[in-house]
């Protein structure tokens, strides 16, 4: 694997953890790191040993773990952006954020603080949000001028609805970790000291489950989101027809009638 700057990675159980870690700027996105996140992941889906990703955040600068998840992108990179550089910059955020949405693994976010602007954007990427308490969403950009540029016009009306993203997106207003779960931006909130064991809890149980299966079950409910639903099923019904050649049908089904645990191994 890569050496990284402001990137962290452990692989354990086949669970990955990575980790932005800008702490001098409550882990705020900058086209370095944004680089660094697109090799790392392109790095990640193809380990074979690496079933489920989840993505976090460090401490910040004086080692709270809890302050931030990601600040957003980084204002100090973006105040002087020309029209054609702040648009390489979204283009250049959605390539890692592609990739973080339609990777063959599942992806957790655990949003352990802030997750402002792009850190909203990012953590909606991922298949699955689990929020600390104290973590604090909003997309603010409208309150420096700008609009949110990595995606969350598009993903927040996606998960919440037009009327609550146009709602968080116009008033830039704070939502609490309680609130982006009765809206459904977010699947899980935890006390911050359980939410590492809590994604890494989701994620093993993941794991024990058909991977190859997951990653094409990922990839129908992605590709037929934006599908008129009868070429949604037809798709389904197609993808359906891939995962009964694999090995993990056979020995899933075997193992059912046989009344014994199943060894899953495609992925
Ligand atoms: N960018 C750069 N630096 C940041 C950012 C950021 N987004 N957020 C925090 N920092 C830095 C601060 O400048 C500060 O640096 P220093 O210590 O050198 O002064 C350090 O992190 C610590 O921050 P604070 O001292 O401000 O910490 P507080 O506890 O007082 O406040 C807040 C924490 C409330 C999170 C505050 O830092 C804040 O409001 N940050 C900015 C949040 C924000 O507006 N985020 C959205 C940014 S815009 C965006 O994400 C657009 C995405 C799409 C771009 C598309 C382009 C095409």
């Amino acid at each position: 694997m890569s050496e990284f700057k402001n990137l962290l990675l452990e692989v354990e159980n086949e669970i990955a953890v990575l980790t932005i870690s800008r702490p001098a700027a409550l882990n705020a996105l900058n086209s370095e790191t944004l680089d660094e996140l697109n090799v790392a992941l392109t790095e990640i889906e193809a380990r074979d040993d690496v079933k489920v990703l989840i993505l976090t955040g460090g401490p910040d600068k004086k080692g709270n773990p809890f302050k931030s998840f990601v600040a957003g992108a980084d204002i100090a990179e973006m105040v002087n952006f020309t029209a054609a550089e702040a648009r390489a910059f979204g283009m250049k955020a959605s390539v890692p954020f592609f990739k973080l949405q339609n990777m063959r693994q599942a992806t957790i976010c655990a949003v352990n603080g802030f997750a402002l602007g792009g850190g909203c954007e990012i953590s909606m990427a991922c298949d699955i949000r689990i929020a600390s308490e104290n973590a604090v969403f909003a997309q603010p950009e409208c309150g420096l001028g700008i609009i949110p540029g990595f995606g969350g016009t598009q993903r927040l009306a996606r998960l919440v609805g037009m009327g609550r993203a146009k709602e968080m997106i116009f008033t830039c207003d704070n939502v609490s970790a309680e609130e982006a779960y009765r809206i459904g931006l977010v699947n899980k909130v935890v006390p911050a000291e359980e939410l590492m064991a809590t994604a890494k809890a989701m994620a093993a149980k993941i794991v024990s489950k058909g991977s190859y299966a997951v990653s094409i079950a990922k990839a129908a409910i992605n590709n037929g989101y934006d599908m008129d639903i009868k070429n949604a099923v037809e798709m389904e019904a197609n993808l359906f027809g891939v995962t009964c050649s694999t090995h993990d049908k056979a020995e899933g089904m075997t193992a059912f009638l046989e009344k014994r645990a199943a060894n899953l191994t495609d992925f």
